[in-house]
């Protein structure tokens, strides 16, 4: 597949903007997708936190692997990572996240109880594009505030919203500049964290068969009635076979067939899945950093660079 890599313009915009503002903010909510929580993690982002406090949010666990979302979250906490697993567009989740809010602001709230001031506490809220940050915002503030959409690169600007007891900052969803790990890139491709237009949908459609192929291939039965799972294209091939994609001539509508697999994907319509592997545990001598993925594995992207790469 494709060399991917994403970093238009308007995301070192982004990241100048989060700078200078992480200094007006309390604390961040750094959301994550519970498929790939590894891939949508973006080191240089986290380093821009530097020093606050942070809550990690498993998001979209209504698609992920139940049993890997509670693994990867029992991993993160080990590690010294409160984070918290939900569904934004669930009911539950602004009362999941709102009651982690005073233990993630502890020290901040004692301070100005001691002071005897209260200004109510300000949190950005950030993540790879396409996460659900402006859904979490929506949930928590209780009302339909910010713009969301099911595509990388809805919200452009910052946005302030104001929620009953603390304020929310709304950003736009940045990539690292590049990529050092290709697989965990293709994760962020599948969910729909790059932009469709810099990607060759054939080989998404390809790749992520592949990697179904090997780790749910039952799902794959479930939903198209696949038997032969020998190669990513029989597969490809027996969807289109079976959903009528064909070309005048007969022959397969690749893109048709590549949309409807990526789109059932994304929706959740072959099941839940997660992409990312656990690392295998860290060693116990070894000391825990914010900086280290959960278990201690490199994730790829975290160079510091420029603003290279596509612009689309
Ligand atoms: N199934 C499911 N969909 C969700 C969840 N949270 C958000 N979504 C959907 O994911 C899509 C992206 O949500 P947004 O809130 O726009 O994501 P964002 O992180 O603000 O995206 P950018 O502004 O583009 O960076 C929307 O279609 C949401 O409805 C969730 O927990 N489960
Ligand atoms: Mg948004």
């Amino acid at each position: 597949m494709k060399h991917i890599q994403w970093f238009p313009g308007h995301m070192t915009k982004a990241m100048r903007m989060m700078e200078e503002q992480v200094k007006l903010v309390d604390g961040v909510l750094f959301i994550l997708d519970a498929r790939a929580p590894l891939a949508t993690r973006n080191r240089n982002l986290e380093s821009l936190f530097a020093g606050k406090p942070v809550l990690y949010i498993l998001n979209k666990a209504d698609l992920a692997d139940e049993g890997k979302t509670a693994a990867f979250s029992a991993r993160m906490e080990g590690a010294g990572e409160m984070n918290v697993c939900c569904t934004a567009t669930g009911a539950s989740a602004a009362r999941q996240i709102a009651a982690r809010i005073p233990k993630l602001l502890h020290e901040k709230l004692a301070r100005d109880a001691a002071k005897g001031v209260s200004r109510p506490p300000r949190l950005m809220v950030a993540g790879i594009p396409n996460t659900g940050k402006s859904t979490v915002i929506n949930a928590l503030s209780g009302a339909k505030r910010a713009v969301t959409g099911d595509k990388a690169g809805v919200t452009r600007g910052k946005q302030w919203i104001r929620c009953a007891g603390f304020e929310l900052l709304d950003t736009p969803g940045t990539m690292p500049p590049a990529f050092d790990d290709q697989l965990l890139a293709r994760h962020l491709a599948y969910i729909g964290s790059i932009n469709d237009d810099i990607l060759d949908m054939d080989d998404v459609a390809l790749e992520l068969l592949r990697e179904l192929i090997d780790r749910y291939p039952a799902l794959l039965y479930a939903r198209y009635g696949a038997e032969d799972l020998s190669s990513p294209l029989a597969v490809y091939e027996h969807i289109c076979r079976r959903r009528g994609f064909l070309l005048r001539g007969g022959e397969f509508d690749y893109e048709r067939g590549a949309k409807a697999i990526v789109d059932d994907f994304r929706k959740g319509r072959i099941g839940r899945v997660t992409l990312d592997d656990l690392p295998a545990a860290a060693d116990k001598a070894a000391p825990s950093s914010q900086n280290a993925a959960p278990g201690g594995a490199v994730e790829g992207g975290s160079r510091a660079g420029g603003d290279a790469g596509a612009q689309a």
